[in-house]
């Protein structure tokens, strides 16, 4: 699976370079070696690691892959909510990782190619996070079919600052350079000045990197040295690809996934890329739109060899995801052009899912929250368009004697950070229809309420 530790592709001190800390494939596969033997000598059903942007999670990673035992990335940021609940629902053993203790031997892969391998927290439109049960087999079918459509070999230097916890940064960034065998400098935090610095051949990014990429014109133009610019995660507005062009003068290619499928769309290195646009289903997958009769957009559904191979535990859930015929819903609406197969996305079928910063959050993962504070009564939250994170989070809420301030900070101490509110909105009421469901389309539209 990691062709790269095989040492096909030879080595070097910094084959690897994590947050400022370059290594070699050697000094990585010796400690992911002793952290694969403890996992062993620990029997645990799945392990976790407090996945901080560092070769400590990379070791743990590739430690877990060797073990055979399916590692689960913890937001680093995340509160101990969230934390107890993808530790209790996964019943992970948390990992204590010292990249300075190495075994001689290098450990003997454990695993079949249909194991679980990773068990990544996601969120849905209600409830808690799931977890989203990933095979070697399935990483390995994406990654080869990435590496064809961006022709992507060891002859790159990949650069990207992004989250250890999620398949953008973790699948892609980390086991798709030891699959490729390309560099990886990853730069510890997604900045344009870090970007800038790197002098990769190949980038990877969210929508919000990008567009403070092209806000920063120096930097922006130290990337003209690259091959390819790859965004995915979210939607890349069409104005930052223009930017983006006129500065470096690479025209970014856009790519579409989820934590379920892994990445099934893509633009093609040397292909023609339009703003807007995800390019053409990867070598495998297979795409169809669920359209009304008539109607040109719809559900986007798919099938192929990258898919999940289910929510850990849930197995409601993970039927409630396909059609009677065995596609995967994706509920994200999109489109296809006649002619040449190009897919855009268009949006997402649920308000409840917001998109800010290429972070999935669930808004009633963030209600529940809201309402367990002692003086909040009602919460409705939504995503709002957002100039730097595509949507940012509002919190309409009815509370009394406390104010937004504290509420975000309550919501980023208990579930994570990067799940806080960046605004809140008090109101009397939250507009309910007959069933008393809130309408939110009307806190979309309605901006006449007091901010604090
Ligand atoms: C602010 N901070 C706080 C609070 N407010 N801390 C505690 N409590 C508060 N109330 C601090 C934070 O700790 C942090 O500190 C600093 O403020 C900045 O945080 P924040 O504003 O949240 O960061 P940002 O600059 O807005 O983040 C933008 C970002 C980030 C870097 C683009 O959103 C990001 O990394 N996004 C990537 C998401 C991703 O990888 N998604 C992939 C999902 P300090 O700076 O000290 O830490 S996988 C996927 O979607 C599919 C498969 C696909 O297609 O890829
Ligand atoms: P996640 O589960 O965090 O992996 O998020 C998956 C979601 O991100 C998808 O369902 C889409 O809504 C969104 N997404 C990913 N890539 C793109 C893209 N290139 N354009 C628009 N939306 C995207």
């Amino acid at each position: 699976m990691l062709t790269a530790l095989d040492g096909v592709y030879g080595d070097r001190p910094d084959a690897l370079t994590v947050a400022g800390r370059a290594t070699s494939y050697e000094e990585l596969l010796g400690a992911a070696s002793a952290v694969a033997r403890d996992i062993t000598a620990g029997g645990a059903p799945a392990v976790a690691v407090t996945a901080t942007a560092s070769l400590e999670t990379v070791a743990a990673t590739v430690g877990a892959l060797l073990a055979g035992v399916p590692l689960v990335p913890l937001p680093p940021d995340a509160g101990p909510a969230e934390r107890e609940h993808i530790l209790r629902d996964s019943g992970a053993a948390l990992l204590d990782v010292d990249y300075t203790r190495r075994a001689d031997t290098p450990a003997t892969p454990a695993a079949g190619p249909t194991d679980p391998a990773l068990i990544l927290y996601t969120s849905g439109t209600t409830g808690p996070p799931k977890g989203v049960v990933l095979t070697a087999a399935a990483i390995a079918a994406d990654l080869d079919a990435l590496a064809e459509a961006w022709q992507w070999t060891a002859e790159d230097t990949l650069v990207h600052g992004l989250p250890l916890f999620h398949v953008h940064g973790l699948v892609l960034g980390v086991l798709g350079a030891l699959r490729t065998g390309s560099r990886l400098v990853h730069t510890g935090r997604p900045t344009p000045e870090a970007y800038a610095q790197a002098a990769g051949s190949l980038y990877f990014g969210v929508p919000t990197v990008w567009s403070r990429i092209a806000g920063s014109p120096a930097e922006a133009a130290a990337l003209s040295r690259a091959r390819l610019l790859v965004s995915g995660s979210a939607a890349l507005p069409a104005p930052v690809f223009r930017d983006l062009e006129a500065l470096t003068g690479l025209r970014p290619v856009e790519r579409y996934g989820m934590t379920e499928t892994l990445i099934t769309v893509s633009g093609r290195a040397g292909g023609e890329v339009r703003p807007g646009t995800v390019g053409i289903p990867l070598r495998g997958i297979r795409t169809r739109i669920a359209a009304e009769p008539g109607a040109e957009i719809g559900e986007l559904q798919l099938t192929g060899p990258t898919l999940f191979s289910g929510y850990l535990g849930r197995p409601e859930a993970t039927a409630a995801a396909y059609t009677e015929d065995g596609w995967f819903r994706t509920g994200d609406i999109a489109a296809v052009d006649e002619t040449d197969g190009v897919h855009r996305i268009v949006g997402r079928a649920s308000i409840d899912l917001i998109k800010s910063g290429g972070y999935r959050i669930g808004a009633g993962e963030i209600e529940n929250a809201l309402l367990d504070h002692p003086r909040v009564s009602e919460a409705a939250v939504v995503g709002l368009p957002d100039a730097d994170l595509g949507q940012r989070i509002v919190a309409f809420v009815v509370a009394q004697g406390v104010t937004g301030t504290e509420l975000t900070d309550f919501v980023a101490a208990h579930l994570s950070v990067h799940k806080r509110p960046r605004e809140v909105r008090f109101v009397t009421a939250i507009p309910r229809n007959a069933m008393g469901k809130p309408q939110k389309k009307l806190l979309l539209t309605n901006d006449s309420e007091d901010r604090r």
